[in-house]
C-alpha cells in the first residue's frame, strides 16, 4: 500500500490537501493531509467517500452517443475517433452557416484545477472565435461590491483568524462550506473569542455560533448600515483609520444618519436591543473578523450587500491588526498567468459575443443569432441553473448539437448528442490554488486514467489538433501550461513559486506581508491607497456612490421567500448520486415556519407545492421554527429521481441579475406554497 499526496477538486474555499491509500492501483482511503497546516487532517465526508464516487458501477468509461429522444438517456458506445469526427463536424457546419459565435462552452468548477478549469478548453474556444461565457453563477455580485470597497478580492489570510476576537459569520454556512473556517473559530473561541452567526435561517453553523442573528433575506446592507449608525453615535470609530486610510467617511457619516436602530430593526427583523449589543460587541472588540459568505450576494442587490458589509472593518480600524479584517474571498493573491494560461490573443477581432451563465434559458432559446453547438463541462446546467424549465427546453431542441463531458450521466447528459468520460482530478497533473487560503499546490496523478476517459485539457487538446489548429500553444504539455501559469511578473506573492519547488514539497505558501507586518497600503484598496466608504466608481456605474439598502423586488406578488442554499453532503450537484452521501442527506424537503404551515393547512410530513409564474414542484415538508415566518428553506441540488419524484428547486429560481458583476438572483425568489391532498 502507498500512501500518495492529493488535492481536493472541488469548488470549496477550503482546497485541502489529501492523503490516498492506494492499493494494487486503486484508491482505497482518502483522508485530509496532516502536515498541511490549514487542512491539518481534517476533510468533509464528501470526500471521504471519493472512492466510492471515482469507482461507481455509473462512472462514464467511453465515448457514447444519443440514439434515443432528447431528454431521456439512450445511448450507444462509440470511439473516441468517431466522436472528434462528429464534433468537427458539427463546428465546422455550425461556422460556416451560422458564425462561430453559434457555439458556446458551458463550464464551471467542477474541477478547480488550474489547467482542467480553465487552460486548454480556453485556449480551444478562444482560437475557434465561439461565444465567451461569463462565468457569473458564483459570487459575481460580492465580488464585484468588495471590490468596490476593497480594490480586490483581497482580505487576511484565514490562519491568522484564530488570533480573532469576534467573529462574524455573514451569510456563510461554514460548518458545511468552509470546515477549516470553523475550525480555525474554535480555535479562537478556545482563546476567549466570541462567535456570531448572521443568517435567515438557524442553519449548522448558527447552532455552533455563540450567538445567532436572524435576518430577513436581502436587508443585510441595512443591518450593516445600522451598525455603522450606532459605531458613529457612541462614538466607537477609529477616527485616526478613518481619516488616514478611508474616502468619503464625512459623507458616510452623514447619510447612516437615516438609518436609526428603529427603522432598520423594521427592515431586518433584527431587534434594536440585538442591533445595540452587535454594534457595541464590533465596537469593542478586537481583532475582529467577518466572514463574508456567497449566500447573502445570491441576491438581486448582492453586490450592495457584499459593498457594504466590507466597510465595516475600515470603521473600527481593524485592518492591520492581525486577526482584525474580512475575508469575502482571497483570489487576487494567487493571480496567475491568466493570459498565457488562456490565450485572448488568439480572439478574432471584435471579439465574440459574451454570454451571461445565468441566462442560459434565454440564450438558448433566443431565436436569433442562436446557439447551435453547446460544450458542457466542470458544470451540471440543466440542475444548477436559474429557470430551469427554460433551460431544459432550450437544450431540448433538436437542432441543438450538445457535447457534455462528464465523470457521470447527470441530468445534463439527458439532452446531450455526445456524452464524454472524464478523469476525475486523481487521474490529473494539475495547479490549484484556493480563493480562500493562501497556498498553492500541484497534484500528480494518483492512479491512470480509468477506461477511455480524459482529462479536459487532453480532451481539448486533442479536439485543437482534430481541427487543424496549428498554433504552438496547443501543443504545450501540463507541465509547460503550469510554468506559464506560474509566471506572472505582475504578481509579488508568486516570487518563489517554481513547479519544481512546488514537486519537491507539494504546497506552497504565498509570500504575503499580511500577518503582524500587514499595513494598510498591503491592500489593494482603490483609489489613493484608500478604502472607497465613499466610491466614484459606482457613481459612474449608475449605483449609489454610498452604501444603501435596496428593496428586493422581484415577484412580491408571491407571500414566501424561497432560499435554496447547498446542502452538507453535496457539492452543488455533485455527490448527489453517490449513495452514501444521498443515504446522508435522506431527501430534499421543504423547511416550513409553523405559522405559515398553520395558516395554509399543511402537516408534517405532507407533500406540497411550491409555485411562482415559472413553473412549480412538489416537496415534502418539515415544519420547522428553524426558519422565520415568510420564508421556506429547500437545501442541496438533487439530481433528479423519477422514482422517489423529487423536482429541482431551480424550476422556480429567476435568470435575473443582480446589481453587479451580471451575479445570480438564486435566492430573491418568492413562492407560494399549497398542501397536495392524499399525501
Ligand atoms: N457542503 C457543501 N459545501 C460547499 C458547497 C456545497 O454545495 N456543499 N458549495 C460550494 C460553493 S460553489 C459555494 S459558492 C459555497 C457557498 O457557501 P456559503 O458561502 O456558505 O453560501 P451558501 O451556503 O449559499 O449560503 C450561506 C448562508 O446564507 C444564507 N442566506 C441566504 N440569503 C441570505 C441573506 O439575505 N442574508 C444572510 N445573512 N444570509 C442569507 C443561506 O440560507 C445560508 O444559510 O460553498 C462551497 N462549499
Ligand atoms: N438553487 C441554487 N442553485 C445554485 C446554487 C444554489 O445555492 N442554489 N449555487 C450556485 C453556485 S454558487 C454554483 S458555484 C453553481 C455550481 O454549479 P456547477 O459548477 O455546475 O456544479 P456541480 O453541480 O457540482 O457540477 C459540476 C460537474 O462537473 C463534473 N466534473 C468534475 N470534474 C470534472 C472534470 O475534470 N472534467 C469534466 N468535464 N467534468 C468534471 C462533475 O461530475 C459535475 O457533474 O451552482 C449554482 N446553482
Ligand atoms: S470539499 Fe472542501 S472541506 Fe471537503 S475535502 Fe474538499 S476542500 Fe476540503
Ligand atoms: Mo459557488
Amino acid at each position: 500500500m502507498k500512501l500518495v499526496r492529493s488535492v481536493c477538486p472541488l469548488d470549496c474555499p477550503d482546497t485541502c490537501s489529501l492523503l490516498v491509500s492506494v492499493e494494487n492501483g486503486k484508491i482505497i482511503k482518502v483522508d485530509g493531509h496532516p502536515h498541511h497546516p490549514v487542512t491539518k487532517g481534517a476533510i468533509c465526508q464528501k470526500v471521504r467517500k471519493f472512492p466510492e464516487r471515482i469507482y461507481h458501477q455509473d462512472r462514464l468509461l467511453y465515448p457514447m452517443k444519443r440514439t434515443g429522444p432528447k431528454g431521456t438517456l439512450h445511448f450507444e458506445r462509440i470511439s473516441w475517433d468517431e466522436a472528434y469526427k462528429e464534433i468537427k463536424r458539427k463546428l465546422q457546419d455550425a461556422i460556416e452557416t451560422y458564425g462561430a459565435e453559434s457555439i458556446l462552452p458551458y463550464s464551471f468548477y467542477g474541477n478547480m484545477g488550474v489547467l482542467n478549469a480553465e487552460g486548454m478548453d480556453r485556449r480551444f474556444f478562444h482560437r475557434l472565435g465561439a461565444s465567451l461565457l461569463e462565468q457569473t453563477i458564483c459570487n459575481a455580485a460580492g465580488a464585484a461590491g468588495y471590490a468596490y470597497t476593497m480594490g480586490a478580492n483581497a482580505g487576511i489570510d484565514p490562519e491568522d483568524t484564530i488570533y480573532s476576537k469576534l467573529i462574524v459569520i455573514w451569510g456563510c454556512n461554514v460548518i458545511s462550506t468552509n470546515m477549516h473556517q470553523m475550525l480555525l473559530a474554535n480555535e479562537a473561541r478556545k482563546r476567549g473569542a466570541k462567535i456570531v452567526v448572521i443568517d435567515i435561517h438557524n442553519n449548522r453553523s448558527a447552532k455552533w455560533a455563540d450567538w445567532f442573528i436572524q435576518i430577513r433575506p436581502g436587508t443585510d446592507a441595512a443591518l450593516a448600515l445600522g451598525i455603522m449608525h450606532l459605531l458613529i453615535r457612541e462614538n466607537l470609530v477609529h477616527e485616526e483609520f478613518l481619516n488616514k486610510y478611508t474616502e468619503g467617511y464625512a459623507e458616510l457619516k452623514e447619510h447612516v444618519t437615516d438609518y436609526t436602530p428603529e427603522k432598520v430593526s423594521e427592515i431586518t427583523g433584527v431587534s434594536v436591543e440585538d442591533l445595540s449589543l452587535l454594534a457595541h460587541l464590533y465596537g469593542t472588540t478586537s481583532p475582529s473578523f467577518i466572514r463574508i459568505g456567497n449566500g447573502l450576494q445570491h441576491h438581486e442587490n448582492g453586490g450592495m450587500i457584499v459593498r457594504t458589509i466590507a466597510c465595516l472593518p475600515a470603521l473600527t480600524g481593524q485592518w492591520g491588526i492581525r486577526g482584525g479584517g474580512a475575508i469575502k474571498g482571497n483570489s487576487y493573491y494567487a493571480k496567475l498567468n491568466t493570459y498565457g494560461l488562456q490565450r485572448p490573443d488568439l480572439l478574432p477581432q471584435p471579439q465574440p459575443r459574451s454570454i451571461n451563465m445565468n441566462q442560459l434559458g434565454d440564450v438558448l432559446l433566443h431565436p436569433y443569432k442562436p446557439i447551435k453547438v453547446l460544450f458542457v463541462y466542470n458544470s451540471n446546467p440543466a440542475q444548477v441553473a436559474p429557470d430551469q424549465n427554460k433551460v431544459r427546453k432550450g437544450l431540448a431542441r433538436e437542432d441543438l448539437f450538445t457535447v457534455v463531458h462528464d465523470l457521470f450521466l447527470t441530468d445534463s447528459c439527458k439532452y446531450a448528442d455526445l456524452v464524454l468520460p472524464a478523469t476525475s482530478h486523481f487521474e490529473n497533473l494539475d495547479l490549484y490554488k484556493s480563493y480562500w487560503h493562501l497556498y498553492l499546490q500541484l497534484h500528480e496523478p494518483v492512479i491512470p486514467p480509468l477506461g477511455e476517459c480524459k482529462s479536459n485539457f487532453t480532451f481539448f487538446k486533442e479536439l485543437a489538433e482534430v481541427m487543424g489548429f496549428t498554433e504552438s500553444c496547443f501543443y504545450d504539455t501540463e507541465e509547460d501550461m503550469i510554468e506559464t501559469a506560474l509566471r506572472n511578473d505582475n504578481n509579488p506573492y508568486l516570487r518563489n513559486v517554481s513547479l519544481p519547488s512546488l514537486r519537491e514539497k507539494g504546497w506552497l505558501k504565498l509570500e504575503i506581508p499580511i500577518n503582524d507586518e500587514m499595513k494598510h497600503k498591503d491592500l489593494p484598496t482603490p483609489t489613493k491607497n484608500k478604502i472607497a466608504l465613499y466610491s466614484e466608481a459606482m457613481k459612474l456605474a449608475g449605483l449609489p456612490s454610498l452604501p444603501t439598502h435596496v428593496e428586493l423586488q422581484a415577484d412580491i406578488s408571491y407571500p414566501l421567500y424561497f432560499v435554496t442554499p447547498p446542502n452538507h453532503h453535496f457539492l452543488n450537484s455533485t455527490g448527489a448520486n453517490v449513495l452514501s452521501l444521498k443515504k446522508a442527506e435522506r431527501r430534499p424537503l421543504l423547511q416550513i415556519h409553523p405559522l405559515d404551515a398553520e395558516i395554509r393547512g399543511i402537516e408534517q410530513g405532507q407533500f406540497v407545492q411550491i409555485f411562482n409564474d415559472r413553473g412549480s414542484i412538489v416537496l415534502q415538508a418539515e415544519i420547522t421554527s428553524d426558519v422565520q415566518p415568510g420564508l421556506v428553506v429547500s437545501q442541496g441540488l438533487w439530481w433528479d429521481d423519477e422514482v422517489l419524484g423529487y423536482q429541482s428547486v431551480n424550476v422556480l429560481t429567476s435568470q435575473s441579475i443582480a446589481d453587479m458583476g451580471g451575479g445570480a438572483t438564486f435566492f430573491s425568489t418568492r413562492v407560494e406554497v399549497i398542501g397536495l391532498q392524499g399525501t
